[in-house]
């Protein structure tokens, strides 16, 4: 089985995405999800979870020292709507996975991208992914148990990887 975190620099490579309380009020969870799955990868972890505010507060936990660190947690754990978490695996999915989101402000993201195509605010901008190795790798425990990883055979990969 692949670990939790998955294997970076493999076609086991995982990452940890979130489609925030915005997007899901706004009915954009099939719309960001399906990105995903049309890309070719592989979804292997997907809740929806009303989130604590010291999950939240454990997830954005570099951010402690922002100006708007509180307006996020409070945004993110308001229980006015839930969060869909889910971690996605494939060949440069932490990399790929952020250029498909666009920046972090969505008036800045290019269209094509999930912010660039979704959103004008910078805080509600529609979907969290990890930034790099080390995000993923505390991410993907943070929000998941081993259990609730399916380590399932996408048989279509025949079709994706050459
Ligand atoms: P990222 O989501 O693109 O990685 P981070 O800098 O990690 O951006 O910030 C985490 C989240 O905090 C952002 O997605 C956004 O929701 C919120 N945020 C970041 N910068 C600002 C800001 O200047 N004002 C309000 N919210 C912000
Ligand atoms: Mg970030």
């Amino acid at each position: 089985d692949v670990p939790v975190a998955g294997l970076p620099g493999t076609n086991q490579e995982r990452s940890f995405f979130m489609v925030k309380p915005d997007a899901v009020q706004r009915g954009l969870v099939s719309e960001i999800i399906g990105r995903f799955e049309k890309r070719g990868y592989k979804i292997v972890a997907m809740k929806m979870v009303t989130p604590s505010r010291e999950l939240i507060e454990a997830h954005y936990d570099d951010l402690r020292s922002r100006p708007f660190f509180e307006g996020l947690c409070k945004y993110m754990s308001s229980g006015e709507a839930p969060v869909v978490a889910f971690v996605v695996e494939g060949k440069g999915i932490i990399k790929v996975g952020r250029d498909m989101i666009g920046v972090t402000d969505p008036l800045k993201s290019a269209p094509g991208t999930i912010r660039g195509d979704t959103g004008v605010s910078i805080g509600m901008n529609s979907i969290h992914g990890s930034d790099g190795v080390e995000g993923a790798a505390s991410e993907i425990p943070l929000w998941f148990s081993q259990d609730e990883i399916a380590n399932w055979n996408k048989t279509a990969d025949k079709w994706i990887y050459e």
